[in-house]
């Protein structure tokens, strides 16, 4: 089985390294940069991306020098979206991963702020892999510039506004209209979970795999497998929200219900929001099964994602 934890472990130092350095000279910005990425949580997009890069490719040099910026850039970006989230503007959350969250701790501009520069930081960390890319073998390797560049693209393209911003967009403006259709609603909510959701599980899974050099059929197969696993997490996030305490989540629970949000589980009952993330598990299970390499990891992460309680 997984040990997670000692992946997340990995991760935290990988973070530290790349986050910049703390100094005074701008403020609190560094300081509350790093209470922001630092604070805890669960790491799966680092870790996914990571291990999508050692599906196609064990070459431990270039997991360093490329795939960890990458793995530190997906967290630095998933730290800016729930800064942001957690803005009095957005969801207005006073907790996360356990501790007050960045605008209640320094304010509301801090909050705006810190979230935008870790966004930036995300851009500058890639693009600067660019410069170790001599290093890595002696001399410019054309394909290795091409495959940072898609991985970058990626990235940027699935966390932007047709991506999970997009879906934050569908989020906060979704009309909580009980009286539409339900069938209608749910492919409403459906399609807000894949964009704000399930495309950092894909931007994960696809970048990793394009640093690792894979053809672009396994890259639609990932696409697909993150697509079914990040609507799985979101419809377990959905429910745990209503089932889970603060000690197991970190942060106030029953938001959902307090910011009067249509989820899955409001619409078609927990029991119902259970057997849509398990069917969304096997489809995943499923692509899995048509991929490369040694997929225990992911075998292992479908077994986790199916009982997860935090
Ligand atoms: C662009 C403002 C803005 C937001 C984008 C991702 C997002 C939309 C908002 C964050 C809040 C939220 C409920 C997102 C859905 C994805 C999700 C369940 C995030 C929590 O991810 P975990 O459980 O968090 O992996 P940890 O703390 O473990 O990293």
């Amino acid at each position: 089985m997984i040990d997670l934890n000692t992946k997340a472990s990995q991760i935290n130092s990988i973070l530290q390294g790349y986050l910049p350095e703390e100094t005074k000279e701008f403020g609190d910005i560094t300081e509350a940069m790093s209470y922001s990425v630092l604070a805890g949580g669960k790491r799966l997009r680092a870790i996914m991306l990571i291990e999508s890069f050692r599906l196609f490719n064990n070459d431990s040099d270039m997991e360093k020098m490329l795939v960890h910026p990458f793995a530190a850039a997906i967290e630095f970006i998933h730290a800016y979206s729930l800064v942001h989230d957690d803005l009095p503007s957005m969801d207005n959350d006073m907790y996360r991963r356990g501790i007050l969250t960045t605008h209640a701790k320094y304010g509301h501009a801090m909050g705006v702020l810190t979230g935008d520069a870790l966004l930036n930081y995300a851009f500058e960390t890639v693009t600067a892999t660019l410069k170790s890319l001599e290093k890595l073998r002696g001399e410019v390797v054309p394909e290795l510039y091409a495959r940072v560049s898609t991985a970058a693209n990626i990235l940027f393209t699935k966390a932007g506004y047709s991506g999970m911003i997009g879906g934050q967009v569908l989020d906060v403006y979704f009309p909580n209209d009980a009286d539409a259709d339900k069938s209608l609603l749910k492919l409403r909510l459906l399609k807000m979970y894949e964009l704000k959701t399930s495309n950092l599980f894909r931007a994960a899974l696809c970048a990793g795999a394009a640093l690792a050099g894979a053809s672009e059929a396994d890259l639609k197969k990932l696409d697909s497998f993150g697509y079914n696993l990040g609507l799985a997490f979101q419809i377990d996030d959905d429910i745990l929200d209503e089932t889970a305490t603060f000690e197991q989540l970190g942060k106030d629970i029953g938001s959902d219900r307090k910011n009067n949000k249509l989820t899955i589980c409001s619409l078609l009952g927990i029991e119902a929001a259970k057997d849509l993330s398990r069917e969304k598990l096997e489809l995943a299970a499923t692509t899995l099964e048509t991929l490369p390499g040694n997929k225990e990891f992911f075998t292992d992460l479908i077994e986790y994602l199916s009982g997860r309680k935090k």
